[in-house]
């Protein structure tokens, strides 16, 4: 592979694996990356143009919106729509779908785009990392008609690219269409992302586990058993290290670079997980499968989970092959639990 490529030539070379294919998802690639270059420049911004603190609005998960969320949404919202590259769009930040017409009043672009436009934004004033994450699909319902909702509850083995931009020490964008992940870093001197990371792949062996351990009590018996596992192993003798950010594009990114495992399971104050399903979990297991990973919801993999409603939480499960082995084992041991 090329070294030294940009993400834009990178882009470019790649469009031979589409047979046939028009340019349209080089186009929205290519969106992707400006708009991630604007949110970039904002959020490093965050504490001194007074965008911190809430938005005062509350979204649909009823969560306080921060302004740097509304932004973001906002950014690549319209990013993408002022270049009639997608024909539908469903945020995190956004109640219901949205379906895009083009000047002439229909859309005949194929694609839709589901995304979080800045996961992880209660960080944003305590300065860690944030991140975009997105997911796209080819329209099932016939080109040149409005979006319905059959077009983004499409299950996650279909996803035909998915990514992150990690806003960090360094801005990243980590990407797959199918055929291997590649990650860029932005050099903010000339506003380039080069690719720095060819053939990203998560280590065979890992031993960074993941988790909020302040909902212990919480946690399904399988979850308990597999972290009294771990203090076992840590017992005797072996390595294991607990890292957890908040930020899950960060605790992924990490895991994937060292090995590891992240985990937001079901529990009693949240039966169904918190992760999102379209928008969170079938990037995220897109990218990890991509990457010599998995990606459960602790009992089948993500991406044959059919999804019913645009913002559902699914249980999260995702890392090195060997640490999913091992949790997967202590929660077979109750798999009356699956039932979430
Ligand atoms: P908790 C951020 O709100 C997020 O969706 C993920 O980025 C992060 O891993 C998780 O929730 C943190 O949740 O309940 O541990 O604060």
């Amino acid at each position: 592979m090329k070294k030294y490529s940009t993400l834009g030539e990178f882009i470019i070379n790649n469009q031979k694996h589409f047979k046939g294919s028009s340019g349209e998802l080089s186009r929205l690639l290519n969106a992707i990356r400006l708009a991630a270059k604007v949110v970039n420049h904002q959020v490093n911004r965050a504490g001194l143009v007074d965008i911190l603190g809430n938005a005062g609005e509350v979204n649909i998960q009823g969560e306080e919106q921060q302004k740097l969320d509304v932004y973001a949404n906002e950014i690549f919202m319209h990013t993408l729509i002022n270049r009639e590259i997608v024909c539908g769009i469903a945020s995190e930040e956004e109640d219901d779908f949205v379906a895009i017409k083009g000047n002439n009043g229909k859309n005949d672009n194929k694609y839709i785009l589901l995304m979080d436009p800045l996961d992880g934004s209660s960080n944003v004033d305590v300065n860690v990392s944030v991140g975009t994450i997105f997911s796209v699909y080819e329209r099932i319902t016939p080109e040149g008609q409005p979006v319905t909702k059959d077009d983004f509850l499409q299950k996650g083995n279909k996803q035909v690219a998915a990514g992150y931009v990690v806003y960090g020490t360094s801005t990243m964008i980590v990407y797959t269409t199918g055929n291997g992940v590649n990650g860029f870093t932005l050099n903010p001197a000339i506003g380039t992302f080069y690719l720095s990371h060819p053939n990203m792949n998560f280590p065979k062996k890992g031993n960074i586990y993941s988790i909020n351990e302040a909902n212990y009590i919480h946690f399904p018996q399988g979850v308990k058993d597999y972290l009294k596992y771990i203090q076992k192993q840590v017992e005797k003798g072996h390595k294991y290290t607990s890292r957890y950010i908040g930020s899950l594009v960060s605790d992924y990114h990490r895991n994937m670079i060292k090995g590891g495992i992240y985990i937001y399971p079901q529990s009693t104050n949240n039966p169904k997980g918190k992760l999102r399903l379209l928008y969170e979990c079938n990037p995220m297991a897109f990218l990890a499968e991509q990457s010599n990973g998995m990606a459960t919801d602790g009992y089948q993999r993500i991406m044959d989970i059919k999804p019913t409603e645009l913002h559902q939480r699914v249980p999260f499960f995702c890392g090195s092959k060997n640490m999913m082995t091992k949790a997967a084992e202590f929660m077979s041991n109750y798999a009356g639990d699956a039932m979430y």
